[in-house]
């Protein structure tokens, strides 16, 4: 009887054992089984955020109703581009530029991928690429923000809604940001972030369809204001989601970061995840450099063109073959003779 109320007490610590029997009745519950190499995580949810995304995606699914009802034809063409607008932001900006320096840009780019990532709405650069660092850094582990062990719902937007584990702060803290330190246009967007994203995520874009072609200011804030933001924040955290979770591995094998044809498209050239992680440095954050499934590319080809890019970083196929034979999957194939179209 001591040994039932002692064990009744701590039921969750129990691992129950196949076929044992238990005859008392504090048993009679069914044991819950705690595999000793699974760690278990204490979800400090931030109330505020999980009310913001549901109202958001709720909210959305109204601006998508519109869409299709009611928004002038030009409007949903605008949604789109706008999408790709501030996506080039995130993609170009956010990531390739300053969270892995994989080419060099002159002012007014900076400044203009500046303003596209204010409209993105995904943290100013600094902490975007604070977090982004850490997840290369620590990739997969406690010390990644969007770890993705922890499942698809945590690495997409469970991680958003609870407060950070605290290996982030603490191995976090062993990244260098002196290199954003140093750029003014990283500076004052952070400065002034507050001001800078309901102009870009939200006046600009409503104010145009209404503006241009009489588009109805409603149907602009819930179609090109909300929607297009809640699905170009969907589509960029399935890079940390689908993108670690389902594809293939052709370049390494032993990490989670897959090659996913689907997030390419919706991420606008991010999806080749496996390569990226491979290859952080390379400006096309994939081997080649197909333009449908890479529009970064294609922008930061047509930026090198004007010369607002320079000393764009690759890898050449040498090394990437090497690697490939190392510790790929076997999935790869040699296109590279394909055109880039
Ligand atoms: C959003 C971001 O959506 C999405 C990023 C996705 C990245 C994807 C990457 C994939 C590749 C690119 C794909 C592009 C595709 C684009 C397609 C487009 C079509 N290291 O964070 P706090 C320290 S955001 C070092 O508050 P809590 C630091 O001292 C969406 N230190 O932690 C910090 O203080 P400070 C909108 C770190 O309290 C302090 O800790 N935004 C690090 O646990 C506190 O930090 C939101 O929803 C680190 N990594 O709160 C807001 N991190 O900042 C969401 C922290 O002063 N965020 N420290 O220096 C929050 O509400 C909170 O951050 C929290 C955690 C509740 C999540
Ligand atoms: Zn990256
Ligand atoms: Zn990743």
């Amino acid at each position: 009887l001591f040994l039932a109320e002692a064990r009744s007490a701590e039921p969750v610590q129990i691992i129950s054992t196949p076929g044992a029997q238990h005859s008392y009745k504090s048993y009679q519950k069914p044991l819950k089984t705690v595999k000793s190499n699974v760690p278990t995580y204490k979800w400090d949810i931030v109330w505020t955020n999980v009310l913001i995304f549901f109202v958001l995606h709720s909210v959305s699914l109204y601006g998508a109703w519109l869409m299709i009802t009611q928004a002038i034809w030009r409007t949903n063409i605008f949604f789109y581009l706008y999408g790709v607008f501030t996506g080039m932001g995130i993609t170009a900006g956010a990531h390739r530029l300053w969270a892995h320096r994989t080419y060099r840009a002159k002012l007014p780019l900076r400044i203009l991928l500046m303003f596209c990532q204010s409209g993105a709405l995904q943290n100013h650069i600094y902490e975007w690429v604070r977090d982004h660092r850490v997840h290369h850094k620590f990739t997969d582990t406690d010390a990644d923000p969007h770890n993705s062990r922890r499942g698809f719902f945590f690495s997409h937007i469970g991680w958003l809604m609870v407060k950070k584990h605290k290996d982030v702060f603490i191995k976090g803290k062993t990244v260098d940001l002196s290199d954003l330190e140093a750029d003014p246009v990283v500076m004052f967007q952070r400065k002034y972030y507050l001001l800078l994203v309901p102009i870009f995520c939200f006046i600009i874009p409503v104010l145009i369809p209404w503006y241009f072609w009489n588009e109805d200011l409603w149907v602009s804030w819930y179609v090109v204001g909300i929607a297009r933001y809640t699905l170009t924040l969907n589509f960029t955290w399935l890079v940390n989601s689908a993108a670690h979770i389902y594809g293939s591995k052709p370049y390494d094998n032993t990490i989670s970061p897959t090659e996913n044809m689907f997030v390419s498209w919706a991420a606008v050239g991010e999806g080749w995840h496996n390569y990226h992680h491979v290859f952080p440095w390379d400006y096309k954050a994939a081997e080649l450099g197909n333009y449908r499934l890479n529009v970064t590319t294609a922008f930061l080809d047509f930026m090198a063109k004007i010369g607002w890019a320079y000393d764009l970083k690759t890898v050449s196929s040498e090394m990437v073959k090497k690697r490939v034979q190392r510790t790929g999957d076997g999935s790869w194939v040699d296109d590279s003779s394909s055109t880039s179209i």
